[in-house]
């Protein structure tokens, strides 16, 4: 295996390039070397003109206009292919969250008094129940769950009428969707739709593709994802502020390593309980450690550690660089974004590679299949295979770098507001609501805020997107809120930590010091983007505007996932300007990159920008901030008497 690519040119975090030394000198091949083996990607693809929906093609159609083919086999141009293709890529990844979602509905059916899945969030339940319109007058709490995770359940496919949307959708932007027809139908029903308006010979029209792929991205972000946060949150507690480590650092060289990657907590939440089992300790005693060390990796990782405080060991990119530091007893996986890599990878190792889930087995894996019913003994299983090999390490083979930060996570929005309370004078401020928030972007104390979300991908190298524009926006008094693998890259970068303050601007670090918050809110995994959808429209709502007109932005700077795909276009949908670090493949379309990036801002107030460089989007970003800052500044707002915040508000 040829390793070509230059130390220092893959992370901008150390303990990945010093893994990534180890590897060359052990002979392991990486993601960065299979990216070098590729040599150049396929440019077709590369711009979405290559189409294979029917056996008549592959057709691969020239994006030169007069130049090449110009049309596939039935006819279909580049503009027809480049939007089937962005379409089926919000399809695929409406389907992954949504069915994430569905699951953790599935589970909450299951709760019990005595039962290992029980109801920890009473009060969210409440809340949500009243939003499904479940009566709970005179019932038990288990009935109630179950009956608002049957109202969930049915949502996915009711055959008539549209999603039951949650009540931070400002009536501004409903109206917008009815007037484009993109308010969203049943979540499943969206999905198929697209697949059958994709399949060979029906639609045949970019603007029409693109107008039923933002329909269907509507029922991740507001359906799909929230009921999976919400119901998340109901059984396994809304997260709390709290103090957590990030990086390979958090591996240690006395326990049991074992990491939790992939992204449903229903697993992990378990593993969690059941690790802390006096029986599962002692397990690992007797095997030689000094106990067991859980470290998350991608969402599955922003779930535990943002309920459990559960360390973070990295980011997407870090999966197979975790095995690399010879001292991890076993990597579990559940869904999405596992490298089948792992499975060879793995056997240079003691490391064994755990696939839990019939969704996602891999060829080469140990495959324990984790049953929610028996969920506990499952969990303690699975335990058990990874305390049983820890004697069967190489010393010789063991580098943990001794890099790792510290920094907060656990910004739920109840936590938020908790924080927002805490310096407000409840007598005439509305105490639990963003208002505070609201004010500080009115009167310009926050510049405006921004939420930068998503992967990492060969094509930036690890992080630095993330990084760079992270830190340009806390710098002018934007605020940050992060998920996904976006939040382990500002944790690793100690962004996520109360002394990041001494990057920020002068009104962000005031808010931040008033509130007792870091400048960057580490608000969950990606399906818990629906928490920033509420935040964004909860505020919007109390200034008595769209989404659309707010001085927020989105981000995804080193973006891969079709549900990237999905989040941005639901971004979109609901009015936030979105930059994408990484160019999606319709640029071989003139007209799907004039859709994506002009034409949306006329339908729904928000478009996306293409830009590879962090540092021109950033100054993109901010710039479209300032625009939008006009719709807020005009607000007379009535000068509320906040005490701690008045004097941010001079204007009031
Ligand atoms: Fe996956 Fe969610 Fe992307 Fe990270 S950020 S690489 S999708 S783990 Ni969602
Ligand atoms: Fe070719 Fe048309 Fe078939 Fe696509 S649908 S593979 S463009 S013939």
């Amino acid at each position: 295996m040829a390793h070509n690519v230059l130390f220092g040119n893959i992370a901008q975090d150390l303990a990945t390039e010093e893994l990534y030394k180890k590897a060359q000198t052990e002979n392991i091949e990486t993601l960065w070397d299979r990216k070098a083996a590729l040599k150049s990607q396929c440019g077709f693809g590369e711009q979405g003109v290559c189409c294979r929906i029917c056996t008549m093609g592959p057709c691969r159609v020239s994006p030169i206009p007069g130049k090449g083919v110009q049309r596939g086999i039935c006819g279909a141009t580049a503009d027809v292919i480049a939007s089937r293709h962005y379409a089926r890529m919000v399809a695929g990844g409406v389907a992954a969250h949504s069915d994430h979602g569905r699951n953790i509905a599935h589970t909450l059916h299951m709760v019990s008094s005595n039962g290992r899945y029980q109801v920890r969030d009473d009060k969210k339940l409440l809340e949500v129940a009243a939003r499904w319109g479940v009566s709970v007058e005179g019932k038990d709490i288990n009935a109630i769950a179950q009956q608002v995770a049957e109202m969930a359940l049915n949502d996915f496919g009711k055959p008539f009428g549209n999603l039951t949307l949650p009540g931070s959708v400002p009536d501004q932007r409903k109206k917008v969707w009815e007037e484009n027809k993109i308010l969203p139908r049943a979540i499943d029903r969206e999905v198929v739709t697209i697949m059958h308006a994709t399949h060979m010979g029906c639609t045949a029209d970019a603007e029409s593709m693109v107008n039923l792929a933002m329909r269907t991205s509507l029922t991740d972000g507001w359906g799909g994802s929230f009921i999976g946060t919400e119901f998340s949150d109901i059984l396994f507690g809304t997260p709390v502020p709290r103090e957590i480590e990030a990086n390979l650092g958090v591996i240690q060289t006395n326990m049991v390593n074992i990491v939790l990657h992939g992204h449903e907590p229903v697993l992990s939440e378990m593993i969690v309980l059941a690790s802390e089992e006096p029986e599962m300790k002692a397990l690992a005693v007797k095997a030689g450690a000094d106990g067991i060390n859980l470290v998350g990796m991608c969402c599955t990782g922003n779930e535990v550690t943002m309920r459990h405080g559960v360390k973070i060991a990295g980011n997407f990119h870090q999966q197979e660089f975790a095995v690399l530091t010879g001292a991890v007893e076993a990597v579990i996986v559940d869904v999405q974004c596992i490298f089948p890599a792992l499975a060879t990878l793995t056997q240079c190792y003691h490391t064994k590679f755990i696939t839990t889930s019939p969704l996602a087995k891999i060829t080469g894996a140990i495959h324990v299949e984790f049953n929610e019913k028996d969920a506990f003994e499952s969990a303690k299983r699975i335990i058990r295979e990874a305390v049983e090999n820890f004697h069967n390490r190489k010393p010789e083979k063991i580098l943990i770098p001794q890099i790792k930060s510290q920094g907060m996570v656990g910004y739920s929005n109840r936590a938020i507001i908790g924080q927002l309370d805490r310096v407000v004078n409840s007598y005439t401020h509305k105490s639990g609501s963003f208002e505070p928030l609201a004010q500080c972007l009115v009167s310009g104390v926050l510049r405006g805020a921004v939420g930068v979300v998503g992967c990492n991908n060969p094509k930036v190298k690890s992080d630095y997107g993330h990084i760079e524009i992270i830190k340009k926006m806390i710098a002018n008094d934007v605020i940050v809120a992060v998920t996904g693998c976006a939040a382990q890259a500002a944790a690793k970068a100690g962004l996520l930590s109360k002394e990041a303050v001494q990057y920020c601007g002068e009104g962000l670090r005031k808010v931040c010091e008033l509130a007792d918050i870091p400048p960057v809110l580490h608000m969950g995994s990606c399906v818990d983007i629906s928490r920033i959808l509420e935040l964004v429209g909860e505020v919007a709502k109390i200034l008595n505007l769209d989404m659309s007109e707010l001085p927020v932005v989105a981000s995804a700077p080193e973006w891969m996932s079709e549900k990237a795909v999905a989040i941005g276009t639901y971004a979109v949908s609901s009015g936030l300007d979105t930059f994408l670090g990484v160019t999606p493949p319709v640029t071989g379309s003139p007209e799907v990159t004039d859709i994506l990036t002009n034409r949306m801002e006329n339908w729904v107030g928000g478009k996306f920008y293409f830009e590879t460089d962090p540092l021109q989007a950033a100054e993109k970003m901010l710039a479209r901030i300032e625009e939008k800052r006009a719709n807020v500044e005009k607000l007379n707002i009535q000068r509320m008497c906040v005490t701690g915040y008045d004097e941010l508000s001079p204007g009031f």
